[in-house]
């Protein structure tokens, strides 16, 4: 479904080999037991300054258990009748996303949309964009690194997790040394914003790659319910 999340993400950029700046062992990836402490679902580069820390720190909040299991059931049974008849894309080579269906939700349910409010008020200042983009990644499904549009996406990302943990990486664009892991556990809120949202990429690593402090994070299918405020203009 094309919708507008062609729009919101055609800013692509390739893949960084980030091989090239970080094998996942503790001993050379990440930082000290102070640090963890003070964000322990942030995990941040070697070459991370602590200015560039704390200014994460602020710009990339992560809220565990924001929903209860029964209100992701809940979720889940309205998600999977709207997903019911589409399949899994695991199309071009060049393409932003592996393995997953998406689509844009405009009303839900009574139940779920007193959820759907209830992360808009607690994530967002201001008005959201009416739709709410849901994306649904196959157990071998990953997003590539890139930045959501200016054009079609205000400064605040914000989504819940569905059925599995996961990890996203956020790469400075400038300076692709400075990243950081976020982990987003199973019914856990993300909200990225400002700097978080426009200076580096993110990307959902898959799940070869997914370690966070060393250990690895399994992630299964995923789905993540995503609130964006609209751009400034609109
Ligand atoms: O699945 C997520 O939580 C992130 C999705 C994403 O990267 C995007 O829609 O730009």
């Amino acid at each position: 479904m094309a919708l507008c999340l062609a729009n919101v993400r055609p800013t692509w950029r390739r893949a960084i080999p980030l091989s090239a700046i970080c094998s996942h062992s503790k001993a050379l990836c990440f930082s000290s037991a102070e640090s963890h402490a003070i964000s322990p679902n942030l995990e941040f580069s070697p070459d991370c300054d602590e200015a560039t820390k704390e200014r994460l720190r602020g710009n990339m909040k992560i809220h565990e258990d924001f929903i209860s299991a029964e209100e992701e059931n809940n979720l889940l049974e309205e998600l999977e009748l709207k997903f019911k008849r589409s399949r899994y894309q695991y199309d071009h080579w060049d393409d932003a996303i592996h393995g997953y269906r998406e689509t844009e939700k405009p009303t839900w349910n009574e139940v779920n949309n007193n959820v759907i409010n209830r992360l808009r008020s607690f994530a967002f200042s201001a008005t959201t964009m009416q739709h709410v983009h849901v994306l649904d990644l196959a157990e071998n499904g990953h997003i590539k690194p890139h930045l959501d549009s200016i054009k079609f996406c205000g400064n605040t990302i914000s989504g819940i997790s569905l059925l599995s943990p996961s990890i996203m990486r956020l790469i400075h664009i400038q300076r692709p040394e400075i990243f950081a892991k976020a982990l987003l556990p199973r019914r856990s809120l993300y909200i990225m914003k400002d700097f978080a949202r426009y200076d580096f990429n993110h990307e959902i690593l898959s799940n070869n790659e997914s370690f966070f402090r060393g250990e690895k994070v399994t992630k299964t299918r995923r789905i993540s319910v995503i609130c964006r405020s609209p751009p400034p203009s609109s």
